[in-house]
């Protein structure tokens, strides 16, 4: 097990597009298990590879309360999204900032498990939220991309300070 160290905005390596994993082999299981715990002790309740560096097609996420459902999603599809429900993100690449955000209520998502298998889910609300704000990382997409950029302008500042602050 192995804590990875996270990208942070406006790193230019987040706007990578990650490739399909060809084969899960032990050396994918030790990335999913490595990225869970880089997760559970951020705290965080979803990190996708592109954060930790990785620019290959995998996710993780866990939105139960007491950490007990974790979810590895490989080559993750998004395969039908309906519905609209806007609610506030964040992002352990862009620490301390909320903001709200537009999203599908429902998407079905078709992906492979850590055995290799083919499997498709139905999420709605968080679980729905925080599978397409993974998937976006894996395109290269980083959530404050849907805000204006009158907005986008002052995160980078204030991210910039908080760098200059803790440098
Ligand atoms: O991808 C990431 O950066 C992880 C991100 C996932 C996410 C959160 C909210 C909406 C959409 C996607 C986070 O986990 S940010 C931290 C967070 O939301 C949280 C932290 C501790 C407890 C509960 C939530
Ligand atoms: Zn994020």
């Amino acid at each position: 097990m192995a804590l990875l160290p996270i990208l942070r905005y406006p790193d230019a390596r987040l706007h990578t597009s990650a490739a399909p994993v060809a084969v899960v082999d032990d050396g994918i299981r030790q990335l999913v298990s490595d990225m869970a715990e880089t997760m559970y002790e951020a705290p965080g309740i979803g990190l996708a590879a592109t954060q930790v560096n990785v620019h290959q097609r995998v996710i993780v996420i866990d939105v139960s309360e007491d950490k007990s459902a974790l979810l590895a999603l490989i080559n993750p599809e998004i395969i039908e999204r309906d519905g609209e429900q806007t609610g506030e993100e964040g992002c352990l690449s862009v620490p301390g900032i909320y903001e709200k955000v537009t999203r599908a209520e429902h998407v079905r998502v078709r992906a492979l498990n850590e055995r290799g298998e083919r499997f498709e889910l139905d999420a709605h609300g968080l679980l729905a939220v925080c599978i397409q704000h993974e998937v976006d990382h894996l395109d290269g997409k980083v959530f404050v991309e849907y805000l204006s950029s009158l907005k986008v302008n002052l995160i980078k500042r204030k991210l910039a300070k908080k760098a200059r602050i803790t440098a």
